[in-house]
């Protein structure tokens, strides 16, 4: 029987010859990028684009440094370690198909609690052009009701009160553009890789908030050294599970201890606005655009958005995965009434842009049944993923006065899906990094007054106050007490129908 192979630089001309190796001198690549949060998404999408660019052109000119700065990423940490960086890529075709390529664009990787000072040193070194952030919605701080900068996070308070002892990123970015500053090195671009509207103005404003509280003086520098570029990124990347370790071990034998797995699709659209240079990213099919923001909006409020409704319908209802909801007619349908009854409305043209069939693209991706991409994932997180996918459309429909119907279904459903219970009488867990113990006490309470979610502030703001939004979602939440989810979906259906 054949040895399964520890994946690390010198067992690559060992590897299974279907798998795709690096064909470049990994130790000629040169580090121009620092990014911070490195996940299975930065794994699938920047990671991978810059791979190619290396892989496909010979440009080994923008090598990136992985750095992690919270405990939880010890993990990823002890895995780079052992692997000298490199991950297989296994991309899954919607015809069952593989395609495994290791990828080698990551060249160096840095633990912030074991190695407070080398990070610093690293996003303060003149040779980085880059700083990107994969930090997640949540990361940035800000108050969803406010916009405003959360100073009474307890971490945020800590390094207020010793700024030497940076512990989020906003700590550690202040010291080290203090020291680029001091040193000469020479501006940079904080990049924002995460899917939120706007991402590079929320970064800087984020950014600029904690500076302005910690280190006032390095505000005018900043100005002057510092581009926070807005970008739409794409790609449907699951979570990583220990079938797709094995998968990786039994068909081509290797020993990959955090592989990513991931769709063919993938899009970046970027605004080009880098003050020290940055990667030809263009060679491998990045957009660089004057604006992104028609870009953001369509990918947030239909791929996004139609994640949220068939995550949360298909919670309800039992499903486990993505690809069987969306496989399921009237769930399909009701996705497909969403888009184009309450979405398309709502959104900016764009020229030359083929909206119908993007909107047809996202059918077939979530349909992919090899992705297996976990309802569970996608309900996550929910309460900051609704005001940022969901909401917007909510607020343009009602200042139009546009129909609200599915949308108003769906934050009923969401609702009902914090008492965390299915139809089959199945528990699930709620997930949630910001107000977990918050949805469901507001789901529990719901059941005598419905009222009580959409009040909840952090979230839907002074919404409950519009009573044509307030009685669209009191009709849905009486609607779901009598009938299951799908039988509230084919009513909707049938009703749009005639
Ligand atoms: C998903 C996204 O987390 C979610 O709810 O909608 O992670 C989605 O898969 C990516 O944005 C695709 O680019």
């Amino acid at each position: 029987m054949k040895k399964n192979i520890a994946l690390n630089q010198k067992n690559l001309d060992s590897l299974d010859p279907s798998i795709e190796i690096p064909n470049y001198d990994r130790a000629k690549v040169k580090t121009r990028i620092a990014h911070i949060g490195v996940g299975n998404f930065h794994r699938s999408h920047q990671a991978y684009l810059t791979h190619e660019l290396m892989q496909q052109h010979g440009d080994l000119n923008s090598g990136i440094c992985g750095i992690g700065l919270m405990n939880f990423d010890r993990k990823i940490s002890d895995v780079m370690k052992a692997q000298d960086s490199l991950y297989s890529l296994v991309i899954k075709e919607h015809d069952g198909s593989r395609k495994v390529k290791v990828i080698g664009s990551i060249v160096e990787f840095l633990f912030a609690p074991e190695n407070p000072d080398a990070v610093i040193a690293k996003l303060a070194d003149p040779e980085i052009q880059v700083i990107s952030l994969t930090i997640t919605e949540g990361g940035y701080n800000l108050d969803e009701t406010t916009h405003e900068f959360n100073f009474e996070n307890p971490w945020i308070q800590q390094e207020i009160a010793d700024p030497n002892s940076p512990i989020t990123v906003f700590g550690y970015l202040n010291k080290a553009l203090q020291v680029r500053k001091d040193t000469g090195a020479g501006g940079v671009t904080i990049q924002s890789c995460d899917n939120i509207q706007g991402n590079g103005k929320i970064t800087k404003k984020s950014l600029l908030s904690f500076i302005g509280r910690v280190n006032p003086d390095l505000l005018d520098w900043i100005s002057e050294n510092v581009s926070f570029p807005n970008a739409m990124v794409d790609r449907i990347t699951p979570i990583t599970t220990l079938q797709d370790i094995q998968q990786l071990k039994d068909d081509f034998l290797v020993d990959d201890q955090w592989p990513v797995v991931c769709e063919p699709f993938i899009q970046w659209v970027i605004e080009d606005d880098f003050i020290n240079g940055r990667p030809s990213w263009e060679k491998v099919g990045v957009q660089f655009v004057n604006d992104v923001l028609p870009f953001e909006n369509m990918k947030l409020q239909l791929l996004n958005a139609g994640h949220s409704l068939m995550g949360v319908l298909g919670a309800l209802h039992g499903f486990e995965t993505i690809d069987q909801v969306v496989r399921d007619n009237d769930f399909k349908e009701i996705f497909k009434n969403y888009m184009d009854l309450e979405v398309t409305p709502c959104l900016e043209k764009l020229d030359g842009f083929d909206l119908t069939a993007y909107k047809n693209s996202l059918l077939t991706r979530f349909q992919n049944e090899y992705i297996k991409d976990s309802v569970a994932r996608i309900c996550s997180h929910s309460s900051v993923k609704f005001p940022k996918f969901i909401l917007p459309t909510l607020r343009n429909q009602l200042s139009n006065s546009q129909d609200i119907e599915i949308i108003s279904f769906l934050i009923a459903a969401w609702a009902k899906y914090n008492l965390g219970i299915d139809e089959k009488g199945t528990s699930y867990e709620i997930k949630d990094v910001i107000l977990e113990e918050e949805l469901k006490i507001a789901a529990k309470e719901s059941l005598e007054d419905p009222l009580k979610f959409i009040q909840l502030n952090a979230i839907f703001g002074d919404l409950y106050v519009n009573e044509v939004f307030s009685n669209r979602y009191l009709y849905y939440t009486d609607l779901l007490k009598e009938q299951s989810v799908r039988a509230c979906i084919k009513q909707i259906n049938a009703r749009i129908k005639t």
